[in-house]
């Protein structure tokens, strides 16, 4: 593959990623003395733990502060967390979730994208590459109602596996749109196919990764919240069936049921439907 621009730096993706989410918070949720206490508690517990039984000498616990001092300065919090953490967090909020799976959040939604009617083509270059996809399917509750106008908040990867907002080569907003389902909670969105992700090898995560002999990479998804009012968001992520990485995804937060299995559709074109359940909040 030739490359018309510099590679996106882990330091770039890093900064805007801490950005994006000092924006999407501007105050902390109230916890209480108690829960902090309790949990931190713990928390700690399996570090001190992991210590004796490891016998975790000064050297590599000075290795490990200088570590999280670049993961900081390399603004990688964001994305260290939702790889290797978040998918437990969503775990622990599915217990009492009905409708459509859940999957993790991740670290590069941008909340305020172009609001587009169905049938919605997602902002693209002129010369998007991949795969020309057309994802539809309809938004109803758990009785089977159709939810009109839901909003199918849906961001993702370029074919080189790049996030506006995220890599400086890209267009703000490419591959990303609010998507309004009609009167029977109907949509149909054209888009590309995502290439799988891969966490950028020059940073601290993708240095920890590398130290561990790990792989750094998700397989190609598509990035969901789908809301409508008196409705119980659900964040989620759908994969492609066969994709590379599936069973092996770093994040760890591919689930059966999300997986896709698109069709030709002729033109060499893919054509998949999915549909979402929504509960009451
Ligand atoms: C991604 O694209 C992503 O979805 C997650 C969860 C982490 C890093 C990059
Ligand atoms: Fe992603």
């Amino acid at each position: 593959m030739t490359a018309t621009h510099d590679s996106p730096t882990a330091a770039g993706s890093g900064d805007s990623a801490t950005k994006a989410f000092r924006a999407s918070r501007s105050t902390g949720p109230e916890v209480s003395q108690e829960r902090v206490s309790e949990v931190v508690t713990e928390l700690l517990a399996g570090i001190h733990a992991t210590i004796r039984s490891k016998k975790v000498s000064y050297d590599e616990f000075q290795a490990a502060k200088k570590y999280l001092i670049d993961v900081g300065e390399g603004g990688e919090w964001p994305l260290i967390l939702d790889v290797f953490v978040e998918h437990v967090v969503e775990d622990v909020a599915a217990e009492d979730q009905e409708g459509t799976k859940g999957s993790i959040l991740g670290p590069y939604h941008l909340p305020d994208q172009v609001r587009l009617d169905t049938p919605a083509t997602l902002p693209r270059r002129p010369d998007e590459k991949g795969t020309e996809l057309l994802f539809a399917g309809h938004v109803r509750d758990t009785e089977g109602n159709p939810v009109p106008g839901a909003e199918l908040d849906i961001w993702h990867a370029d074919d080189e596996g790049y996030y506006s907002g995220f890599a400086p080569h890209l267009p703000d907003g490419n591959l990303r749109g609010v998507v309004v389902a009609d009167e029977q909670g109907k949509f149909d969105i054209h888009t590309i196919e995502p290439s799988a992700y891969q966490i950028p090898t020059d940073g601290p995560t993708g240095s920890l990764i590398e130290a561990a002999g790990w792989h750094p990479w998700r397989p190609a998804h598509l990035h969901l919240m789908v809301r409508a009012p008196g409705y119980r968001t659900i964040t989620t992520q759908l994969y492609f069936r066969g994709g590379e990485w599936l069973d092996s995804d770093v994040a760890s937060a591919t689930k059966p049921e999300l997986i896709l299995d698109p069709v030709d559709s002729g033109d060499g074109k893919h054509a998949v439907t999915y549909d979402f359940t929504l509960e009451p909040a």
